[in-house]
């Protein structure tokens, strides 16, 4: 799809390259039909749901088949069909609607939960305050999954906030709140576990900071060589979650010994260091 964006054919394209294991492992957690709020970098937790191939393609060259009739920017996906709400641009905005559909969820006596994903940057908007403030006063299902990749475009973390991170934030709203290793595909598995019963058993708000790296670009108009430098990458290459989890399964049966990841064997390389 990348590749698409760079031969012309497409707009606008955005991988999720590092940060597979916190939106699948956390979206493996939880029932079919609980809602997914996504921000824009988790259609790893869209394919887990079942959407196909031929659906991302339609989505993406906005044709006839698009869910979204072509209205949409590539990766503004949604799906009623899969609960996944679609995905839209303003940062933040998926937080207190996330808040409200839990809302409707608990005074409707469902067994359900909302999970709501958005990044370190999106947590410097008001809205993410508002959400948060509102589903510990209400006590609300839902769980506030943030992924803090380090970035927000060329924004790197620690220009983000002065603080400990997201997790804090979640204490001082009266929310449960559980940091994660996000590259441990089975450490977020457990946590999105637990919280889930929290949120649908005891209607207690989640928040869950899993720790990651966005090993690719913002997006096809972004180059992070212009903001941080490739021994950064490579560190964080050699925590690739696909890696991790693969020797992982290769020990479980027994077998060959790990192999080590580094920038020539990396499933994903960025287009623009081939
Ligand atoms: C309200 C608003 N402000 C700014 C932007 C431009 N923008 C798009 S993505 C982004 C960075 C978001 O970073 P983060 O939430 O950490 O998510 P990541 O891209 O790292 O996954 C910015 C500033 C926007 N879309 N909406």
């Amino acid at each position: 799809m990348l590749a698409s964006q760079r031969q012309g054919r497409i707009s606008f394209y955005m991988t999720e390259t590092g940060e597979e294991a916190a939106d699948i492992g956390s979206t493996a957690a939880l029932a079919d039909d609980d809602m997914i709020m996504a921000q824009y970098r988790e259609q790893g937790a869209l394919a887990f749901r079942g959407f196909t191939p031929d659906q991302f393609m339609n989505q993406i060259f906005s044709n006839e088949q698009d869910l979204g009739k072509g209205r949409q920017m590539p990766i503004h996906y949604g799906s009623r069909e899969l609960h996944y709400m679609t995905v839209s641009s303003p940062l933040g905005t998926q937080l207190p609607q996330a808040t409200g559909y839990a809302f409707a969820l608990k005074a409707q006596q469902k067994a359900n939960c909302v999970i709501c994903y958005f990044g370190e940057g999106a947590a410097s908007e008001g809205d993410f305050h508002a959400a948060l403030n509102m589903a510990g006063v209400f006590k609300v299902p839902v769980i506030f999954f943030c992924r803090n990749n380090g970035y927000a475009i060329s924004t790197p973390a620690h220009e983000q906030y002065a603080g400990d991170g997201i997790a804090p934030r979640g204490i001082g709203y009266g929310l449960k709140t559980i940091r994660v290793d996000g590259n441990d595909v089975l450490a977020v598995l457990q946590a999105t576990q637990e919280a889930r019963k929290l949120a649908v058993e005891q209607h207690q708000p989640v928040l869950i900071e899993a720790m990651t790296y966005r090993l690719g670009a913002h997006s096809s108009s972004d180059d992070p060589s212009g903001y941080r430098n490739k021994s950064e990458e490579d560190t964080w290459r050699a925590k690739c979650p696909v890696l991790r989890f693969k020797n992982w399964l290769i020990q479980q049966a027994g077998g060959m010994k790990p192999r080590r990841h580094n920038a020539s064997n990396c499933i994903g390389m960025p287009l623009w260091r081939r």
